[in-house]
């Protein structure tokens, strides 16, 4: 556990800001027994919640717990796409704006209630003429626009499963994915704006349709407004979305899915090479995101919400689409960078939408606090109440600063820890309920058994330790697509066959509040994207002139972590500048930009146990600068000295 980050020396002066009684007068959340309640009856609190939503059928049974897997709302009947759509179309919501989308280059679109549902039922029928029935899988890879949301929700009205996958990842990685869960269709855009250039993801997509057999369909959405992007169109396969949309009819009952139904599949990286299929189900998952989405963003019908997550995140497909819409909230959206044309791009548009509840990464707060405060200060930013930060631990520094330039000390801040695999928020304070603690996630959420053990499964009451959920929750991840024996290998092997286990090191003070201290795994996150070390270390070795290659994490001001690594070439190949340009270049074809390291350092031979075990503590130690650990298991001490003078030698230490 070196790789974590602990704040405990900057806590000591840290303040804690009690809730505002202002905002928990009117917060959906205000009485602390909702708390007690959950935990004296949680699949009950469960249930409670549940009936707020529209079913076609009840459930039987709460919860069907056969650890380590669980099902909930066993025996009823549910649809996605119609609790967050249809359910509103009875009430003033129906003209209420559901989407507002503004594009880099400044144009906007809107889209109320009752089009977003016409639009979704006639791309359901669409796809459904496209020979895409229940159970069938459909990728996506778009850019940051409504029809994204429409594509998503249009698969669940049917009862197909989306795979959405985040536009920014290389076309190997979009083959991988499509080939894991064979997708029959693939909807993608021509194209988006990213920083001031076009972002051709038609273009990307053909790459990837070379090696996936089972797609039948691509669909290519027009990006609104702007020039079409020359790309190629496939006669028989590559159909236009706005021409196959036209002729569709707007007639499309929602289909009935049982509530242990697949509604989609996301893919996340974990130790192996190969990322995991997590799979996620109807009515647990509905029922878990509509409840946090309201209490932890405490969602009013007069709230212009903006999470800044792609929707190829787990945070867009749980709080930019799912959560918010089942609140019938006004969900904005921005397709392109923060930082473009201006520093201050994100505080304009919270001004110009008037902008009440924000949720974004602390990664992006520690860019904005690098641009200087001076850039918000320019801009009203009176519309917003509450702010949110999600992906990584949050530093006190960056809190205090969001708080102060961003919620001019007016906001309360949702800290909130959760993961792909949870599907919905776990540890957060409540807005008006909980005092926040700058580094500290808070509290489980009402009806989440969270706690920290040691390794071997020992409660640790006050200290650090490793986060652990004691219970079944409702959004919890059912399995990995096509592979349950590693579904109970990673989540429910480290204690018992009840308890799940994160990942994530954890520390509990007195009080009960969280404060996660990052990865304990060989998983990285730079600026909040989960990458895992193995699939770098994959790409590079794939390339002829790597002989070995071990990536580890230093420690980075904005970016949380950078990834460094460490790779010994083939014999023929020398260690040049070039080839460092290359397999930089290598990593990005394979994965995606987000994987491209920061440093790569060329070494005769890498660190190992007399078992042969790559030791990356001592990789990360060099990577960091530190005094190196502990060295006496090593087969080859020689091998950590020369390298790390190569290293101070090149970076100066
Ligand atoms: C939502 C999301 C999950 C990993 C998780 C943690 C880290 C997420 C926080 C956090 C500290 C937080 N899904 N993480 N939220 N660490 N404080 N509030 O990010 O699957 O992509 O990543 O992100 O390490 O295991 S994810």
């Amino acid at each position: 556990m070196s790789n974590v980050t602990v704040f405990d020396d900057l806590l000591q002066e840290v303040r804690e800001f009690p809730p505002d009684p202002a905002f928990t007068a009117q917060a959906t959340a205000a009485d602390p027994a909702i708390y007690r309640r959950a935990a004296d009856d949680y699949e009950r609190f469960w249930e409670d919640h549940a009936r707020e939503l529209v079913w076609f059928q009840p459930w039987a049974r709460v919860l069907d717990w056969k650890p380590p897997h669980a099902q909930w709302f066993v025996g009823g009947k549910i649809n996605a796409a119609y609790n967050c759509l249809d359910k509103h179309l009875g009430t003033p919501r129906r003209n209420k704006a559901a989407f507002i989308w503004e594009g880099e280059n400044g144009e906007i679109r809107t889209v109320t209630y009752l089009q977003l549902h016409r639009d979704v039922c006639r791309f359901a029928n669409v796809l459904r003429s496209l020979g895409v029935t229940k159970g069938d899988r459909v990728a996506i890879y778009m850019p940051m626009m409504i029809e994204a949301a429409v594509a998503m929700l249009a698969c669940a009205r049917i009862g197909a499963i989306h795979s959405v996958v985040f536009g920014g990842f290389s076309p190997d990685s979009l083959a991988d994915r499509i080939n894991d869960s064979a997708c029959k269709v693939l909807i993608t855009a021509d194209g988006g704006w990213r920083r001031g250039n076009v972002l051709a993801l038609k273009n990307e997509a053909d790459k990837a349709l070379e090696q996936t057999p089972s797609v039948r369909h691509v669909v290519i959405v027009k990006r609104p407004h702007g020039e079409p992007f020359p790309l190629n169109v496939k006669e028989g396969r590559d159909h236009w979305y706005h021409r196959l949309i036209e002729q569709a009819s707007a007639d499309c009952p929602a289909e009935p899915m049982d509530a242990e139904d697949v509604l989609y599949i996301l893919y996340t990286s974990g130790t192996t090479g190969k990322p995991k299929g997590i799979v996620h189900t109807t009515g647990g998952y509905l029922v878990n995101t509509y409840a946090t989405s309201k209490y932890v963003f405490d969602l009013k019908d007069d709230d212009i919400y903006w999470c800044t997550a792609d929707i190829g995140w787990v945070t867009g497909h749980s709080y930019v689409v799912y959560g918010p819409l089942q609140c019938g909230a006004t969900v904005f959206i921005y397709e392109g960078a923060p930082n473009h044309p201006g520093q201050d791009r994100f505080w304009e548009m919270v001004a110009r939408h008037r902008v009440s509840v924000f949720y974004t990464a602390p990664t992006a707060i520690r860019a904005f606090m690098k641009w200087g405060r001076q850039l918000p200060a320019k801009h009203d930013l009176s519309s917003l109440r509450l702010l949110g930060t999600v992906g990584e631990p949050i530093n006190p520094e960056a809190w205090m600063w969001y708080h102060e330039n961003i919620g001019r000390g007016r906001c309360p801040i949702v800290d909130t820890w959760w993961q792909t695999e949870t599907g919905a928020i776990m540890i957060t304070g409540l807005p008006g309920l909980s005092t926040m603690k700058p580094g500290y996630a808070g509290t489980p959420f009402p009806g989440i058994e969270a706690t920290v053990l040691d390794e071997a499964g020992n409660e640790v009451k006050t200290g650090s330790g490793l986060l652990a959920i004691k219970k079944p929750w409702p959004a919890m991840l059912r399995t990995i697509w096509g592979d349950d024996e590693r579904y109970v290998a990673t989540y429910f092997s480290k204690w018992d066959k009840k308890t799940y286990f994160p990942g994530d090191g954890a520390k509990r003070d007195e009080k009960g509040n969280f404060m996660i201290l990052g990865r304990v795994d060989d998983v990285l996150n730079v600026a909040g994207h989960r990458i895992g070390t193995m699939e770098v270390e994959s790409a590079l070795v794939d390339h002829e002139a790597v002989a070995e290659a071990a990536v580890v994490g230093r420690n980075h001001d904005l970016k949380g972590q950078a990834i460094v690594a460490f790779v010994t070439v083939k014999g023929r190949f020398s260690m040049s500048d070039d080839l460092r340009k290359e397999l930089s270049r290598h990593v990005v074809k394979k994965i995606g930009a987000i994987a491209r390291p920061e440093e790569i350092i060329f070494s005769s031979d890498l660190p190992k146990t007399r078992s042969g075990k790559i030791m990356r503590r001592l990789l990360r130690d060099i990577a960091d600068g530190r005094a190196l650990g502990d060295t006496t298991t090593l087969a080859d001490p020689a091998v950590v000295e020369q390298l790390r003078e190569t290293y101070e030698e090149k970076y100066g230490g």
